[in-house]
């Protein structure tokens, strides 16, 4: 076992697997892979379980439904946290974040230089290719829209390529945060900079999809405007009650 651990959530990608995985594993850092799959009916799973065949590294948890990113997410860092990796990355299947910056943001981890790392399109302006102009604009517009309620300074709150620290993971209550997309990713974050840890956004250029599907959704959109509001407020009363 490494002392490094991409949690990769998957749901149909049986187009991308494959290749990330061995993009993954190309770069010149040892580290291991652990796929969440929610019983894709592509065969995602089938095909990564034919990879574990031939390496080691790769793990694979296959849940029973689709449920979203979140609580793919709550499964695999809670396994990675039991098996006792110190750093632990979640990265999309899909290529939309670079392998490569890993190198950089692991980096970073390991020297000390900060307890979560962003692989952030945001930071010192805006990285994305492909996207249209209104995906932009949302993205950016929901940045800014956390950053007022919550206060949390991130350029990119919504990133899903983030590396932690695994005293980062303990410290937050992960079962408690039920929400199942954009939301997870902001709520991480935010429990995390409450928890006084430091966070540090690595600029990576971010690129839209070209294989498979997005599973976005208005839904996923609904749980961020409303719940970013509830977290907030549960971080208020949080707060008064440690003062009362
Ligand atoms: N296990 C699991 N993985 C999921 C689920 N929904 C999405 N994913 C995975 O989470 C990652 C991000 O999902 P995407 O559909 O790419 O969402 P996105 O990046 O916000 O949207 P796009 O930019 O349009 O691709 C991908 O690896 C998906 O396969 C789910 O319900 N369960
Ligand atoms: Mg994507």
């Amino acid at each position: 076992m490494n002392a490094t651990v991409v949690v990769i959530p998957t749901y149909n990608e049986v187009e991308n697997i494959q290749r990330i995985i061995h993009a993954i594993f190309d770069l010149p850092i040892a580290l291991d892979i652990l796929v969440v799959d929610d019983n894709s009916p592509d065969g995602t799973a089938a095909l990564v379980q034919q990879m574990m065949a031939n390496i080691p590294e790769l793990q694979l948890i296959v849940r029973d439904k689709k449920d979203g990113l979140g609580p793919a997410y709550v499964h695999g860092f809670t396994v990675a946290l039991a098996k006792g990796y110190t750093y632990i990355f979640e990265m999309d299947a899909d290529f939309s974040h670079p392998p490569k910056a890993l190198v950089s943001m692991l980096l970073l981890l390991q020297e000390d230089k900060t307890d979560l790392v962003i692989g952030s399109r945001y930071k010192k302006g805006v990285r994305i290719s492909q996207w249209p102009i209104s995906r932009v604009m949302l993205s950016l517009g929901a940045s800014l829209y956390v950053k007022c309620i919550t206060g949390l300074p991130v350029a990119d709150p919504t990133a899903g390529y983030v590396g932690y620290h695994k005293k980062v993971l303990k410290a937050i209550k992960l079962e408690d945060i039920r929400f199942k997309g954009y939301a997870f990713q902001i709520a991480l974050k935010f429990w995390a900079w409450k928890e006084g840890f430091r966070i540090y956004e690595f600029p990576i250029i971010f690129t839209d999809r070209t294989k498979g599907e997005s599973k976005m959704n208005s839904s996923i959109i609904n749980e961020a405007i409303f719940g970013i509001i509830a977290m907030k407020w549960k971080s208020i009363t949080k707060k008064k009650k440690k003062n009362e």
